[in-house]
């Protein structure tokens, strides 16, 4: 497989995924603002999305979409055993991707003054809303990180960038995640230790 990528970004689960499945990978960097690729092709003639992250299949050629792309890579080394975890997870890679991702639009799109305060507020909200989701247990789905921890973790590095408070209990789950291995090499591949 191969991930295409930008460094902290949302693509950031898809990696870590990667390095957990244990599967092996490629991956080529993204330049989000001019859409170059690393190799300085046009990513946007590779997705027309021109967005990350996308990955190249062997069986289905491209992939793109954090909830499938994330189900993809976990499919493909461990299926979820349980039914109801394999729709709790898809719940959660909703939740994460349109709620809480959803609410940073506003924010990496570069809103300023009242506009900012609100999606700030918006985000802080949403963290409250999964704290509550998630009451009191360690990872989103069973006993193990999935990859909707993983995707929810990356939000929780973003509310950092923007000056959001994360609620005590979001912060013990980022604390949680920067201890997995596949976290710490996924970081070190993309600079951000
Ligand atoms: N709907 C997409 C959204 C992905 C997305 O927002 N990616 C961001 C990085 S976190 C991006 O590449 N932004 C650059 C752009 O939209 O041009 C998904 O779920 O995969």
């Amino acid at each position: 497989m191969k991930l295409y990528y930008s460094p902290g970004a949302c693509s950031l689960a898809s990696h870590i995924a990667l390095v957990e499945s244990g599967e092996p990978y490629e991956k080529t960097k993204v330049d989000l603002a001019s859409h170059e690729t690393e190799n300085g092709e046009d990513f946007r003639t590779i997705s027309p999305r021109g967005y990350v992250p996308a990955i190249q299949t062997d069986d289905m050629g491209l992939l793109t979409e954090n909830p499938a792309v994330l189900t993809y890579i976990a499919n493909a080394t461990t299926k979820l055993e349980n039914h109801a975890d394999h729709y709790k997870r898809l719940e959660w890679l909703g939740f994460v991707g349109t709620e809480i991702h959803g609410a940073f639009g506003p924010l990496f799109g570069g809103a300023e003054g009242e506009a900012k305060e609100k999606a700030k507020a918006k985000v802080a909200d949403k963290f409250s809303m999964a704290e509550t989701l998630m009451d009191g247990r360690e990872w989103l789905v069973g006993d193990n990180p999935t990859v909707a921890d993983n995707y929810l973790f990356v939000t929780t590095l973003w509310a950092d960038k923007f000056g959001i408070d994360l609620p005590q209990s979001l912060q013990d789950f980022r604390a949680r995640n920067l201890e997995r291995p596949a976290v710490k090499q996924a970081m070190d591949e993309e600079g951000l230790s």
